[in-house]
């Protein structure tokens, strides 16, 4: 059976226009003008936008989050994200307790995953254990389709930690593969005093731990990652930014045409470290992300480094960390679990803050929140953008819907949300995946388990120029 979305002013990361999408066997094979025959599904897409399904790069599903037990929103409530308008993620794929990165890899492919997604997936490998075997298993994990892996400089004593001889090991293990090493560049010596200091002086409220990671720590961290990629020859991909410490690091890098590249993620450039600053323990504690969130000059900053291609995507850092977890900070912000849910809102925030506020333009929200994405993990052309032959993931997008976001509308796995109540200015309406309808008026009507792995391919953008 042929499908054709009909009339749809579509937008793609270089274009604009009125036409129709033909699709066949969950391919798009023409984009043009059609006319039904018999027997084609016809979607109507008139008054509204279609573009490509989000391609969602950082995100954390079943994932401990550094917490210790408790596991919250596993791939199941990956409904709610593919509601939001994004059809494929890369998420973070920790080492299980006792496993390397293949292993933990292939049982979060065949154990967490299976039978539960709901978009479309590859991975990070990402290390929590610095165990012999994660050398070696770097330069497989091209073969297992994995082309990136994730060290944190941040967390100093904590299994997450990656130290400096570790990560130029990795760098230098990546680069013969072709895989892209992702930093978490902030400076985990300095934070562990500052958050020292703190607790010493009695300030163990949430708002302290904007305090103790203050944005040069950040800048100090994406300078060491580059000074140690630029030695090892590798390109870096430096996660999360959400300054212009560490921005002004990415331009000095580039400036000798070192390859490094960065992402912003949706409360970077939407929410201040104001919403730290509120009495309520857990209001506040909702947002505790790390890096921190950061003054409003700093979302100014973003955006600009956005628009100039200093930054090239935008993320959620999605972490399924529900208030329970969050409680285990009352007593000191130190040990309150870092992340924050917004798989299922990037879309519909950086369409109402960037596209209608004029801050980015159409095309500019395609490349960030899909194009680029699918670009720099190895899934393009597949993924990312309207082309023929790509996978139809398709978001038909009502621009004249007014509503605000509430998690009661669309619950997200976890039991907050932390743009309640931020203006709706236009909403995804109907998702294709694979050419299939998998989102009606707002409301997922596709199969759990309907989301496929999709093998990376290595030597992805960070090594073939910016
Ligand atoms: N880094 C992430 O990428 N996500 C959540 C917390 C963190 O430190
Ligand atoms: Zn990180
Ligand atoms: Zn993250």
């Amino acid at each position: 059976m042929r499908t054709i979305v009909k009339n749809g002013n579509v937008i793609t990361s270089n274009d604009e226009f009125r036409g129709d999408i033909l699709i066949e066997n969950g391919k798009i094979t023409g984009i043009g003008s059609f006319v039904p025959g018999e027997g084609d599904q016809v979607i109507d897409a008139a008054g509204r936008y279609v573009f490509p399904g989000g391609v969602d790069q950082h995100t954390h599903f079943s994932a401990l989050c550094n917490s210790g037990d408790k596991d919250t929103a596993g791939y199941e409530s990956t409904d709610a994200v593919i509601v939001g308008g994004t059809t494929t993620i890369v998420d973070y794929a920790p080492q299980d307790p006792g496993k390397g990165l293949l292993d933990s890899i292939d049982y979060r492919i065949n154990v967490r995953a299976k039978g539960k997604t709901c978009v479309d997936y590859t991975l990070h490998a990402m290390i929590t254990d610095i165990m012999d075997c994660i050398f070696e298993e770097v330069k497989d994990l091209p073969k297992n389709g994995i082309s990136s892996i994730k060290c944190f400089m941040a967390y100093k004593d904590s299994p997450l930690h990656v130290d400096d001889g570790t990560l130029y090991k990795i760098l230098r293990n990546s680069r013969d593969v072709g895989v892209t090493v992702f930093v978490h560049g902030e400076n985990g010596e300095l934070i562990d005093r500052f958050q020292r200091d703190c607790v010493k002086a009695g300030h163990i409220e949430p708002k302290y731990h904007a305090v103790s990671r203050p944005p040069f720590v950040e800048g100090e961290g994406t300078a060491r990652a580059i000074y140690l990629a630029n030695k090892a020859g590798t390109p870096l991909y430096v996660a999360h930014v959400t300054c212009q410490d560490a921005i002004d690091e990415i331009v000095k890098a580039r400036g000798r045409n070192q390859r490094v590249m960065g992402e912003t993620c949706t409360h970077y450039l939407t929410v201040t470290k104001k919403a730290l600053e509120n009495e309520d323990f857990l209001e506040a504690s909702k947002y505790v992300c790390s890096p921190a969130l950061r003054d409003e000059a700093e979302l100014e900053n973003l955006w600009n480094a956005l628009n100039d291609g200093t930054l090239n995507a935008i993320v959620s850092d999605h972490c399924g960390i529900d208030l329970e977890m969050k409680k285990q900070g009352l007593e000191s912000f130190t040990l309150i679990p870092n992340g924050s849910p917004g798989a299922g809102d990037r879309i519909h925030v950086i369409w109402a803050k960037g596209v209608m506020t004029g801050k980015i333009t159409k095309q500019k929200f395609v490349q960030l929140i899909a194009t680029n994405p699918a670009k720099i993990n190895g899934i393009y052309p597949q993924k990312g953008d309207i082309v023929i032959g790509a996978d139809a993931d398709l978001v038909i997008f009502d621009p004249d819907y007014r509503g605000e976001i509430r998690w009661a509308d669309c619950p997200n796995g976890v039991d907050y949300n932390v743009y309640e109540g931020e203006p709706l200015l236009g909403r995804v309406d109907t998702v294709l995946l694979r050419g299939e309808v998998v989102v009606e008026n707002a409301k997922f009507v596709g199969q759990y388990g309907q989301g496929r792995f999709i093998p990376a391919k290595p030597y992805a953008a960070a090594y073939v120029g910016l």
